[in-house]
């Protein structure tokens, strides 16, 4: 980079080089779903358990969800997403109940 050899390519270098890397991770929403049959008790707990929300804060996404169709729960990095969301499937499975809970890039 010191030597000059009159090419003047060595400005164009050193911009790109030192150019702030801002990129951070991709982050993902995580989403619930409405039915007619999970019971909204359970959709709470769900939200105490798996998203550290207060019972407050957990009845209300609930009855958003209940009334819009669908409401966001949380925003992740896309392993702790992931996570959240097979948590929330097993458990509903496994209590029979239809709770749907998916994730999308924000
Ligand atoms: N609609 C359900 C009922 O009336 C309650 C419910 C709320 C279900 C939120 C799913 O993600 C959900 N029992």
């Amino acid at each position: 980079m010191s030597g000059d050899d009159g090419e003047g390519q060595d400005d164009a270098a050193v911009i790109t080089a030192t150019k702030p890397k801002t990129k951070r991770p991709p982050l993902y929403k995580v989403l619930l779903l409405n039915d007619d049959y999970t019971p909204m008790e359970f959709v709470v707990m769900v939200l105490e358990r798996f998203f550290g929300l207060n019972h407050a804060q957990s009845v209300e996404i609930m009855l958003t969800v209940h009334k819009k169709g669908v409401a966001v729960v949380g925003v992740f990095a896309f392993e702790i997403a992931e996570t959240k969301v097979a948590q929330v499937m097993d458990f509903a499975r496994r209590n029979q109940h239809p709770l749907q809970c998916t994730m999308e890039k924000e």
